[in-house]
């Protein structure tokens, strides 16, 4: 499968098309909009969540209610296109030369943009830089979980560190952790660590600061065997990572014990292997993944975001037309992101798992996918 997107952020809408995504998979609309519903939630978003209200509207390869193994395309609207109409038009229209923003944020594309792409406007970077694609690529996610519900593949995310504040409570992990963690405002587990964010929340807009955090994901069910070890670009883990990497503001991703492998012995580290049945493990310290293959154990990764870098305290930057010493420009912004980034992060997950089975299992219609994925359960149940 492949897709693409296109949109800016105060555009007329999003786009999205993928090809190659199975014939006769069930889409359940309502379902895909309320992950989009998902994604525009959480502590800390800023005033344009109130402006949109996040809708895809379907404009191919599905019919009554089936995909069709046609290129599935999609667009969703940006409400807020009406208050932009004049600064985003596409027609070459008189302007005031004013509208130019010229003073990069730190941390932002701004800069890097404009010099690569040769533009004296940062607006012309910033549109698309913008998170607001997000919603576009949790859409197509969700298209994928549709695809995955087949298999009971499940994908969930939760916070465990928002400015330092963590929750990493796992001991009483119950059914209802998800539902739990899929209510809080800032998707934690832990209720006192709930208000201690929003209290840290509020704290950073006060000061005209923001916040970032650490987003786990975890992915279960997931049969032995999606990627290899043989080459390179056929890694699980490297495809995730980088398809993690990609979404904005992403600093860093670990798979399982990550970066504290580093100051841990081998036998720390390494999940001893069982057998009742089938193959197991009683840890899970490889996040699911050995040799760049799954093994079956649940997925597990986690993705570092910054701090957004739109400050309401702007930091000092150099204005690129006169070259003097000023404070950064102000957009409207998000104060904190990340609950919203999980959300994102769950989708793209989807989409890394879909397109992994879609090529392991590989078939045109959901029948042929089904039939080969239960002659390899069957072949494994063997070993
Ligand atoms: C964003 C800036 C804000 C965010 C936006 C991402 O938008 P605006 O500049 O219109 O206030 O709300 O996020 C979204 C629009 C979204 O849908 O997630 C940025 O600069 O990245």
């Amino acid at each position: 499968m492949r897709f693409l997107n296109a949109g800016e952020s105060h555009g007329k809408c999003l786009i999205g098309i993928i090809e190659g995504f199975p014939s006769n998979v069930e889409i359940n609309v309502d379902r895909i909009n309320k992950e989009l519903e998902r994604r525009q939630k959480g502590y800390g978003r800023g005033k344009r969540m109130s402006i949109e209200k996040d809708k895809i509207e379907i404009t191919s390869g599905i019919r009554f209610g089936k995909t069709l193994g046609s290129p599935i395309s999609f667009t969703i609207k940006n409400k807020d296109w009406e208050n932009w109409k004049i600064s985003m038009a596409s027609q070459k229209i008189l302007h005031d030369d004013d509208i130019k923003i010229t003073q990069p944020r730190p941390g932002h594309s701004d800069l890097p943009g404009i010099i690569k792409f040769n533009q004296d406007d940062i607006r012309n970077i910033l549109e698309r830089a913008s998170a607001r694609e997000t919603a576009s690529r949790t859409a197509i996610g969700a298209l994928c979980k549709e695809f995955l519900r087949n298999f009971d593949i499940e994908i969930h995310n939760r916070v465990i560190n928002i400015g330092g504040v963590e929750d990493l409570k796992i001991a009483e992990k119950g059914s209802d952790f998800w539902t739990k963690i899929q209510k809080s405002e800032v998707s934690v587990y832990d209720s006192e660590k709930e208000k201690e964010i929003k209290n840290l929340i509020n704290e950073a807009k006060k000061e005209g600061d923001t916040l970032g955090g650490v987003i786990e994901v975890t992915i279960s069910n997931v049969p032995v065997g999606l990627g290899s070890h043989a080459f390179y670009d056929k890694k699980i883990d490297g495809i995730l990572a980088q398809n993690f990497m990609s979404l904005q503001a992403v600093k860093g991703v670990e798979v399982g014990d990550g970066f504290s492998c580093g100051s841990k012995k081998g036998s720390d580290v390494h999940d001893e292997i069982y057998f009742s049945d089938k193959y197991y493990r009683k840890t899970n310290h490889a996040g699911g993944v050995e040799g760049g293959m799954t093994n079956g154990e649940d997925m597990v990764i986690k993705a570092a975001i910054k701090p957004i870098p739109t400050l309401m305290k702007p930091l000092k930057t150099i204005d690129i037309k006169t070259k003097e010493t000023k404070d950064a420009s102000k957009e409207r912004s998000d104060v904190c992101a990340v609950p919203a980034a999980g959300v994102v992060l769950e989708n793209i997950a989807a989409w890394v798992i879909a397109n992994e089975f879609v090529k392991k299992f590989g078939g045109d219609s959901l029948e042929e996918i089904k039939s080969n994925y239960e002659n390899y359960k069957s072949y494994i149940k063997e070993r």
